[in-house]
């Protein structure tokens, strides 16, 4: 248990390089024998796939991902006949109609702002081609091609391209295909990884290059979407996945062993628990255990290894210090289980999402909550925010300034560029000032 100092240490992030678990060194040594970093691993597939577009693309996910797509593109028909259970089909329609819901409510129109001056403003465009990267991996996240999608959708892109890795025999879990079909998506392509993003990034001769990339990964994604940056957008850099439970001596210790585990099956994910009461503390580790132990395989396996290779436990003095210790750490998720959950809504400053009081478990968000589940983790949530429409808008300036205003604000222009040594700029402001010399008429 961690308390002061030691706590804030804990908590603190490093930015200098993301951590690299042992086992996705190991991986890299068995699958390149030699050990590079996985910068390097994520450079040279890059630099593949802008060189050698499909083939690339097909060499690299039968290397990795243990099968070799001939077409890389799931087929309409394969699309129009993915079926899924009647309740889960349901289900996914809900989500969608909850998240589009949420995102209709956010302000994301333009301004004219008309006056004397004449008129300036800005212009609210939606991107032209959005990529959508949804992990494939242990789960098929289902969720997360909704929770990034609408959000596109709604700020009115009119082109989604889904990735995501296919299954060893090649196959996109068919609850992905039908949730691209209930979104009106009809593009969705079986590739994944660090050579995904390259796909959308550059474009190949199948995979149509987007202006935006969003979407979580594992480590190589997020690695190889900081790399792409400039090329094309990215909405931010989520990552494995955290969750920071802050719950006082009121709290249920069952629900916040509960809250920790469900994001503790995510891989690499890291739990985190804040308390101001030490029985708490010692009941919820009660709870762990047993919950633990009665969690089926393998998500007892993905939820053991998070809490004990990366769980963190914090004694706080008082509700303050643990918001603080929050704010520090910047987590991805931050749970409020006290006795007035509300009160502390003032003091949350950095943070991808807050959870408000027992009934809004963040298992919740993940799916059907509105917001979406697309979160910054790995502390950019000091800078970034959750995906959302302004992530899929342009904003273009409008400058339409009238005659007379020219008169007044021109001369000072003028001086500022002079002042910076830019003589054509002061005569370009200058031209429209002095009224044309007259022709010269000859005698
Ligand atoms: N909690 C994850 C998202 C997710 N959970 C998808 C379930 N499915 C990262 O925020
Ligand atoms: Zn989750």
């Amino acid at each position: 248990v961690l308390q002061g100092d030691a706590a804030r240490a804990a908590l603190t992030r490093s930015f200098s390089e993301i951590p690299v678990p042992q086992s996705v060194l190991d991986r890299i040594q068995q699958t390149f024998g030699e050990p590079l970093t996985p910068e390097e691993v994520v450079s040279r597939i890059l630099a593949d796939v802008r060189a050698r577009g499909d083939e690339a693309l097909r060499d690299w996910t039968e290397r990795l991902d243990g099968h070799r797509p001939e077409a890389l593109e799931v087929s309409g028909t394969e699309l129009e006949a993915a079926q899924i259970e009647p309740e889960l089909h349901e289900a996914v329609r809900l989500a969608i109609r909850r998240v589009r819901a949420f995102y209709e409510q956010q302000p994301a129109h333009g301004f004219m702002q008309e006056g004397p001056d004449g008129t300036l403003g800005q212009l609210v465009r939606p991107l032209g081609r959005v990529g959508v990267y949804v992990p494939g991996g242990l789960a098929p996240l289902i969720s997360t091609l909704i929770h990034t999608a609408v959000p596109a959708q709604v700020a009115g892109v009119p082109e989604i391209v889904v990735t995501t890795p296919p299954g060893r025999d090649g196959s996109v879990h068919p609850a992905i295909l039908v949730a691209a079909r209930e979104l009106g998506i009809t593009r969705v392509f079986r590739v994944g990884g660090a050579q995904a993003i390259g796909a959308l990034a550059y474009g190949t001769a199948s995979v149509p290059g987007v202006d935006k990339i969003a979407g979580p990964g594992n480590l190589f994604v997020v690695i190889a979407k900081r790399m792409v940056f400039g090329a094309v957008g990215i909405e931010s850099l989520p990552g494995p996945t955290e969750t920071l439970v802050v719950a006082d001596d009121s709290a249920d210790p069952r629900f916040v062993a509960a809250d920790l585990l469900a994001q503790a099956e995510h891989l690499g994910a890291e739990p985190v628990l804040v308390s101001t009461s030490r029985d708490l503390l010692i009941e919820v580790q009660n709870q762990l255990d047993g919950q633990l132990e009665a969690l089926p395989e393998p998500n007892r396996s993905w939820a053991r290894d998070s809490v004990l290779s990366r769980m963190k436990i914090v004694l706080a003095a008082d509700v303050d210090e643990a918001l603080d210790l929050s704010n520090l750490y910047a987590p991805e998720h931050l749970c409020l289980l006290t006795r007035d959950p509300w009160s502390l809504l003032d003091g949350v400053r950095r943070a991808g999402g807050v959870f408000v009081g027992e009934a809004s478990m963040e298992a919740l968000g993940d799916y059907v909550a509105g917001p979406s589940h697309v979160m910054p983790t790995g502390g950019t949530a000091r800078f970034m925010s959750p995906v959302n429409v302004r992530d899929f808008q342009n904003i273009i300036s409008v400058v339409g300034v009238r005659e007379e205003t020219l008169r007044r604000i021109g001369p000072p222009a003028a001086i500022l560029a002079r002042a910076e040594g830019l003589e054509a700029h002061a005569r370009a402001i200058e031209s429209r000032l002095t009224p044309p010399p007259a022709p010269a008429h000859p005698e």
